[in-house]
């Protein structure tokens, strides 16, 4: 089959997803998403986005203005299937793969043999060739390549196999439409011809390296990758412990120690959210619990941290009859709209549940409390309101209008800085 002028069906259309199907189109793929959500859809077909990414709107303007990217509420016919859907956690911290097996159930019927199927959702290891197998239970008439580690010997391909990969995607939300081409990827097959596959389909519209394996290892560095960041983060977080205890201040700490030139200790904040590093570490802890103790803990120290802020934020309360209370910030990080797994609303909800003082939130990425804050009797406020009331100031996020914040504007009022800004 030529790989000219092909057809790529995209399954979830967000931080992902959106940005992927929209690069390919304008490299000339034919491009069918798909959402279930009725108004993405819509919005899309628009011209419109319904996620917050520097510059993705213009993108997705063009390339559905080039008519080369539609969406869609069900999987559309193509030659190539990307999963970009949610890989979230359970209660107890268990995988939830229900979005990855719906998604491949439902592209399931419309493959034809020979068509590639592309996971690029987190997974824990071995979801790749549970799709193979969701996919068999689906359309017996097909057939499916066993797993074959690279480098092994492979039976002889099955023509019109289907073939299947994993190609976890590395995007930093904020960054995604310069690292989806610029960042080097891992293509993991399930054996080595959906591996040269996958890499001819990336080579269209990747400029870093593509670096094949098989879909195991793929899946496991993946979930490696945000566990190492999550460690590292811990290690900071731990140190912010230690010099609160100590009556130093941790970002000079970090600061002199990093002028060794093996020394790179990333920084504390008020806890690590995100979709990403806050969930996927407990997918390796999941499948190998006695092995990953350091990930575990490292899992617990940052989960922990938010509980910190709160005791510190109540003991400055205290000192006023009923205060103000301005959290600055519900973003998991800075100058992004994702509240998802944020420690900052975390933190503000359990602020206002405390009734310890009225709790303002100033967030200039949204216009409506979340879910989780909506009756908490926190009030989403924008930040020159919070700052003329406030007299407890917690900043939990560092985007850049509370980084460029005139500190004379502070003056009198009590200061949480959990992110080092305002030193
Ligand atoms: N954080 C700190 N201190 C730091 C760095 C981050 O507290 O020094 C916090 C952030 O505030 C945030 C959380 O950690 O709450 C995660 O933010 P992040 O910028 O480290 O990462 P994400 O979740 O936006 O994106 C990560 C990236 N993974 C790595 O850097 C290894 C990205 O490349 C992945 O594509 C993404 O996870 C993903 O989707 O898996």
């Amino acid at each position: 089959m030529s790989t000219d002028y092909e057809t790529v069906c995209v399954l979830g259309l967000g931080y992902i997803g959106l940005p992927t199907a929209s690069i390919m189109a304008m490299r000339g793929f034919r491009v069918h998403g798909v959402d279930v959500n009725q108004q993405a859809v819509d919005t899309i077909n628009q011209g419109r986005i319904h996620i917050h990414e520097p510059d993705l709107d213009a993108l997705v303007k063009a390339a559905v203005g080039s008519g080369r990217l539609s969406a869609h509420l069900r999987p559309q016919p193509a030659d190539v299937f990307i999963v970009a859907v949610p890989t979230p956690f359970k209660d107890t911290h268990q995988p939830d793969l229900t979005y990855v097996e719906a998604a491949t159930r439902s592209l399931a019927g419309v493959l034809t043999p020979g068509n590639l199927v592309i996971l690029e959702s987190t997974c824990p290891v071995s979801t790749t060739e549970s799709m193979a197998r969701w996919i068999a239970e689906e359309r017996p008439d097909l057939s499916l390549p066993a797993w074959t580690p690279l480098g092994a010997k492979a039976a002889a391909p099955v023509k019109g196999a289907v073939l299947l990969a994993h190609c976890p995607e590395r995007v930093l939300p904020g960054q995604i439409l310069r690292e989806l081409v610029e960042n080097d990827r891992i293509i993991g097959g399930i054996d080595p011809a959906s591996a040269e596959r996958c890499a001819a389909i990336y080579r269209k519209f990747v400029i870093g390296k593509l670096l094949l394996s098989d879909c195991r290892t793929a899946e496991l560095a993946k979930l490696t990758e945000n566990a190492f960041r999550d460690v590292n983060i811990a290690f900071a977080n731990e140190l912010s412990l230690i010099c609160d205890r100590l009556g130093i201040d941790v970002w000079e700490l970090i600061r002199l120690a990093n002028h060794h030139p093996r020394v790179k200790i990333l920084n504390p904040g008020p806890g690590v959210g995100g979709h990403c590093i806050a969930v996927d570490p407990w997918f390796i802890v999941s499948s190998a619990p006695e092995e990953a103790r350091l990930i575990r803990t490292a899992r617990e120290v940052n989960d922990h941290k938010p509980v910190v802020v709160i005791s510190k934020v109540e003991k400055l309360a205290e000192r006023f009859k009923y205060p103000v209370i301005a959290c600055l910030g519900l973003a998991f990080k800075a100058d992004v709209d994702d509240l998802r797994e944020s420690p900052a609303v975390e933190i503000t909800r359990h602020l206002a549940q405390r009734q310890i003082g009225r709790v303002l939130a100033v967030e200039p990425y949204i216009s409506q409390l979340p879910k989780a804050l909506s009756d908490s009797g926190a009030q989403l406020v924008d930040l020159d309101a919070a700052l003329a009331k406030a007299d407890v100031v917690l900043l939990l996020v560092d985007h850049r209008v509370f980084r460029a914040l005139d500190r004379k504007r502070l003056e009198g009022k009590a200061v949480v800085d959990t992110r080092g800004c305002w030193r």
